[in-house]
């Protein structure tokens, strides 16, 4: 089994990352490496904050593969808001829940009916000492519920209905989020580059 370092503190997404790679792969994440600090995420895209995380996280463990992810939602009509600011949507020290009432009241506000269109966006950086190996960014499309479906998932998965599906991702299997998600897709096109590291 070949070992990958999964530069984050989300155990979501290491549980989503771990079913989609496989058996092939013994994903860590920052818990099993707790002096691992990685640097403030100040950039102003996905890419910008997942290198970051990256880079910061290879350098503090020499010579072993580490992936990042800097995902978060778009809504059009809220101008593409949370985006980057996802994670930090309600203030700097919100949870997910008070992020989920932040994004309510907002589409509360907005003069049109929902659902609203909108999607998940991934980016996915792989790197080594310091170094980046590859860079990879992929979406799902869907339509953004004003009342949460389904206690499934993590972040807005229960306000989020895929493109194709009636359910949110907070009803759907995580089998099926594993297979048609933003996360999915961004690791789908990393796969070939990993094998040839592993
Ligand atoms: P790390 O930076 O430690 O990886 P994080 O949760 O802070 O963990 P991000 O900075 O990438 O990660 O923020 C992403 C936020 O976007 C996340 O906290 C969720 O609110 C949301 N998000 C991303 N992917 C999601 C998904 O698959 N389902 C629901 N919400 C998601």
């Amino acid at each position: 089994m070949s070992q990958l370092v999964f530069a984050t503190s989300n155990a979501h997404k290491t549980e989503e990352v771990a079913a989609i790679l496989g058996g092939d792969w013994q994903v860590e994440d920052l818990r099993a490496h707790p002096s691992v600090t990685l640097d403030e995420e100040t950039g102003d895209t996905f890419e910008a904050n997942a290198i970051i995380k990256a880079v910061s996280g290879s350098r503090a463990v020499p010579g072993l593969l580490v992936l990042a992810d800097d995902s978060g939602l778009e809504v059009d009509a809220l101008g593409g808001a949370p985006g980057v600011r996802s994670a930090r949507y309600a203030g700097d020290n919100a949870n997910a829940a008070d992020n989920r009432a932040k994004l309510k009241t907002e589409l509360a506000k907005l003069p049109q009916d929902g659902p609203f269109p909108g999607r998940f966006q991934c980016c996915m950086v792989l790197a080594r000492d310091g170094v980046v190996l590859h860079v990879t960014q992929s979406s799902v499309e869907g339509r953004l519920l004003t009342q949460e479906e389904g206690a499934g998932g993590f972040g807005y998965d229960a306000l989020f209905i895929p493109e194709g599906f009636t359910e949110t991702f907070g009803v759907l299997p995580a089998e099926t989020k594993n297979q048609l998600s933003h996360r999915a897709r961004a690791l789908a096109a990393m796969k070939e580059q990993l094998a040839s590291l592993a």
